[in-house]
């Protein structure tokens, strides 16, 4: 890099330090389970102090991830938030209301709170896609939504220092 360059802030993945909430969806809860597995997996890899500063915290499906995100942060505590939840096609419209509505709650709250709020939700028409992003075939969402959370929270803190530690 010369002088003349840019100032660059990436976020990085080391998660040591950091305060980060997974919020869980019960339904699907097979799915749900192994998405919970991936992020602590990431996290873990990533040197997080998994007792000390990560909190799991359920709620029954995912219509309610983005009201236990905002209410968790409503204060300072966390750096980033975690939500897993499966939304699985059936028959009638419901997927349709549940999907849009966790995805553009979840959106609100992060970008009203200015915390990270992640989303680590699968939507899919059968139960095998759901295993499939869920550690199977396809990878697992929850690692990869736990991996956007360590970035965003490292570069939130690199650039705006909005959190107090
Ligand atoms: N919640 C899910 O997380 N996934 C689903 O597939 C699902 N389906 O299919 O109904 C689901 N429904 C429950 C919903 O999220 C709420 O918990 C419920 O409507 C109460 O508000």
């Amino acid at each position: 890099m010369t002088t003349d360059s840019p100032s660059e802030f990436e976020g990085g993945v080391n998660a040591a330090g950091l305060k980060i909430a997974i919020i869980v969806s019960r339904f699907n809860r097979a799915v749900t389970d192994k998405l919970l597995d991936g992020a602590v997996q990431c996290l873990r890899k990533n040197g997080a102090d998994l007792q000390n500063d990560i909190d799991v915290l359920y709620c029954p499906g995912a219509y309610e991830l983005p009201q236990v995100a905002s209410y968790i942060t409503s204060g300072k505590k966390y750096q980033a938030v975690v939500c897993l939840g499966a939304v699985i096609r059936g028959e009638t419209p419901h997927f349709d209301f549940i999907c849009q509505e966790c995805a553009r709650g979840i959106g609100q709250v992060s970008q009203e709170r200015g915390i990270p709020v992640l989303f680590g939700v699968v939507t899919t028409n059968t139960f095998e896609q759901a295993m499939e992003r869920a550690g199977g075939s396809i990878g697992n969402k929850g690692y990869d939504a736990a991996l956007g959370a360590i970035a965003m929270a490292n570069l939130f803190s690199q650039v705006v220092p909005q959190i107090e530690r």
